[in-house]
């Protein structure tokens, strides 16, 4: 067996690691008597899979609990969390952030239990040596004093080096952000303090970051998303860390809410039947997606932007209202709701119709027919022409290089090119010329 010939302290030690709980915060924009909806439940079934997966170690990375006057709400939840993971003999270590720098203190002395560290009180960096089937490790930790903190505490860090031991680091910060009044900390000092891997708390999104070597930081971000700010994937991380070799990561998207921001594509929809499956149909494929990639999701609260030509452009609001209000769809045992729409549609145009006139829009329109058939004279060679000039100047610019395609040189923009971006372009121009029109009431707008 190979892990016969290894040392102890080169066996791989497997984390769940979590933050911003906020226990005793409910979500935002769901209903507020669901027991599956809470943070709580959140933290019991990370418990329960922390139990399930015999890791070795569960890291808390501060604002566990949500301010003071959540307290007593939050205290009874976080204990028998802790205890059941001290009964299993798995060892958990914790640090407060700002949310709960002083109320975090009396959670864990009530928490007392052996298994259960908070380290670094009181703004002083704690080391501490934790061994187990993985061999030994070390864990160092910083809590907050205060609510806020001006200066990164990580020059205070007096790492003794020791390569012979994987080092984790605790701590509740903001992340390369100087001007922030919480612990700012900047990736290269991170990196140059000795920690093989860091575990961050504060931001709510996860993310991990490359500090150099084989050094990483992970932010968990919230286990249970909590306002529609906070779409994306939510649940605690499962980290495996092994001496000399870079950390794998994975999360467990465990969280009960998920917000989700969607386009839905109105181009061409007529009428208002069309309008009544065209929409729900497009959540209910994004639905069927979300809850696919999760374990145990409830809830899914969405919000709409509409895109596309469609002649419902003005009426979208009144006929979102039912949308809004009343829709909810199970999907699953998932309930998705609509909590907002925003339109960014363009009413249709009949342009044939539009050229018959004499005004600066008939002139636009003209020229885009000519475009769309393939003409160059007149108003749409002009057009091309102006068109044509700027993309050159993009492509002289290389900051704007990465994003193009299709050629390295102003001399290999395509003439289709031209022609697809002049047609988008004077869509939206002509869009600008009627909507000024109809803003001034002078009557030039054709759609009702
Ligand atoms: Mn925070």
């Amino acid at each position: 067996m190979p892990d016969a010939v290894l040392s102890m302290a080169n066996r791989r030690v497997t984390v769940l690691c979590t933050g911003d709980l906020h226990l005793g915060r409910y979500p935002a924009r769901v209903p507020t008597d669901e027991e599956s909806l809470s943070v709580r439940h959140v933290w019991s079934r990370i418990v329960d899979r922390a139990l399930e997966m015999e890791v070795d170690l569960v890291a808390l990375t501060g604002d566990v609990i949500d301010r003071a006057n959540r307290y007593f709400e939050a205290l009874g939840p976080f204990q028998s969390g802790i205890r059941r993971l001290g009964e299993a003999g798995i060892d958990v270590v914790a640090v407060s952030g700002n949310h709960d720098f002083d109320v975090f203190t009396s959670a864990a002395d009530v928490a007392d239990d052996d298994r259960f560290r908070l380290l670094g009180r009181g703004g002083r960096w704690e080391s501490l040596r934790l061994r187990g089937d993985y061999g030994e490790i070390r864990v160092v930790g910083w809590s907050y004093p205060t609510q806020h903190v001006l200066r990164s505490p990580v020059g205070d860090l007096q790492l003794q080096p020791d390569d012979e031991v994987l080092t984790i680091g605790l701590l509740h910060a903001d992340l390369d952000a100087p001007s922030s009044r919480y612990a700012p900390v900047t990736s290269s000092e991170l990196g140059a303090a000795g920690v093989d891997l860091w575990l961050l708390g504060h931001i709510h999104a996860a993310r991990s970051m490359e500090l150099g070597g084989t050094a990483v930081a992970l932010y968990p971000g919230s286990p249970q998303a909590l306002h529609p700010g906070e779409t994306g994937t939510h649940g605690p991380w499962i980290v495996e860390v092994e001496m000399g070799k870079a950390p794998r990561f994975r999360q467990l998207p465990l969280a009960t809410v998920a917000y989700r921001t969607v386009e839905v594509d109105l181009e061409g929809v007529e009428g208002d039947e069309e309008f009544r499956s065209a929409v729900p149909l497009q959540v209910l494929e994004d639905l069927r997606r979300v809850v696919e990639g999760s374990e145990g999701l409830a809830r899914v609260v969405y919000r709409l932007r509409y895109t596309g030509r469609t002649e419902l452009h003005r009426r979208l609001e009144e006929l979102s209202q039912g949308l809004v209000e009343d829709w909810e769809e199970h999907y699953d045992g998932v309930v998705a709701t609509v909590d907002e729409v925003e339109s960014q549609t363009a009413p249709p145009i009949d342009l044939e119709e539009l050229a018959g006139g004499e005004d600066p829009p008939a002139l636009l329109a003209r020229a885009l027919l000519a475009i769309r058939d393939g003409g160059d004279d007149g108003e749409a060679g002009r057009l091309l022409a102006r068109v044509r000039k700027a993309l050159e100047e993009v492509y002289r610019g290389n900051a704007y290089r990465p994003l193009l395609r299709g050629g390295d040189s102003p001399e290999e923009i395509g003439d289709e090119q031209v022609r697809r971006v002049a047609w988008e372009e004077g869509l939206k121009l002509l869009d600008a010329l009627r909507e000024q029109r109809a803003g001034r009431g002078g009557g030039g707008g054709r759609e009702r």
